[in-house]
């Protein structure tokens, strides 16, 4: 078969061919546009996974799902003592998926943190997030991308609003809105420390961004994003006509949120570090394809092919 056309098979309603098309062009227009999403939030029903069907609605609507106590406090222990040992490592920390603050030497993420050790690995697989996950994409799922956040006291950074759909898309070829990222808080995260900020019900539309993608963008936008940001006006809609909301809770809770929400969070100036590790789940029916800004495919460490 001639390898340049797609092989055109029945994939949950989508054919292999919908798969290489560009349903959400950005970074090529010279002017930002709003489009509306074409494809569903909530993938699973309600008996066949953890949650009920209230929950399901409340994901497809806002976009989110907050557990304040996923983990009890001996798993939280564990974990936040492996992040720890995992950010101060030397040889990690000079590994390609170390990532710094863009002023500073202090880690700000580490990718790929399922393969730095076994307890993060049980982390990143922990049975009760993949059956959320499985049940939110109505699949099988992987693991796209995982990281830790470290958002250091006093000096840790912010991050820009940004979807990560957007660069998923644009820079790693994910074809759809079919990946749910989950944010796991290993510290306390107050209004005070940086906490993840949302706007609910923001994936329902996609921004298409200006911009060109540079080569090899990664090497700095995963320390400061400038591609791919959404304009002012763009934002300011959303947020009159949808407000923020700060996720905020004790070490141990869980926020699921949909891959095309826009979200960021301010820098922290107190002394308590925010440390978070995050977990992106794919949909195994939306696997990658070559990425939609046409430059070669971002490393392993930051989308698993
Ligand atoms: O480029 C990425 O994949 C990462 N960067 C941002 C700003 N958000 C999503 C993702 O983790
Ligand atoms: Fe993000």
């Amino acid at each position: 078969m001639n390898a340049n056309v797609p092989d055109i098979t029945q994939n949950n309603g989508q054919t292999e061919f919908d798969r290489f098309q560009d349903h959400y062009p950005t970074r090529r227009a010279s002017d930002p546009a709003v489009l509306a999403r074409s494809e569903p939030v909530a993938y699973g029903s309600a008996h066949v996974g953890p949650l009920d069907q209230l929950a399901l609605n409340q994901y497809a609507e806002s976009g989110f799902i907050h557990f304040d106590h996923f983990f009890n406090s001996n798993e939280l222990n564990m974990f936040l003592k492996e992040l720890n040992s995992i950010r101060t490592n030397q040889s990690i920390k000079s590994q390609a998926g170390s990532i710094f603050e863009p002023n500073s030497q202090e880690i700000r993420s580490i990718f790929a943190v399922h393969n730095k050790s076994e307890i993060m690995h049980s982390l990143c697989y922990h049975p009760r997030l993949v059956l959320i996950a499985q049940q939110l994409l109505g699949s099988e799922v992987y693991l796209h991308q995982t990281r830790i956040n470290y958002k250091a006291g006093f000096r840790g950074q912010e991050f820009y609003w940004h979807s990560d759909f957007e660069t998923w898309h644009a820079e790693d070829g994910m074809p759809r809105m079919r990946a749910v990222s989950c944010s796991i808080s290993l510290t306390e995260n107050t209004h005070h420390n940086g906490p993840l900020m949302l706007i609910p019900g923001s994936h329902l539309s996609f921004v298409s961004c200006v911009g060109e993608t540079p080569e090899n963008n990664f090497k700095s936008s995963l320390r400061k994003q400038d591609v791919g940001v959404p304009d002012d006006e763009s934002l300011q809609k959303l947020i009159e006509h949808r407000g923020i909301i700060s996720t905020t809770g004790p070490a141990g809770s869980v926020t699921f949120f949909e891959c095309n929400m826009m979200h960021g969070s301010n820098s922290n100036i107190t002394p308590q570090p925010r440390s978070n590790v995050f977990v992106v789940y794919n949909s195994v029916r939306n696997r990658l394809v070559a990425p939609f800004c046409g430059l070669p495919a971002r490393p392993d460490f930051v989308a698993h092919r």
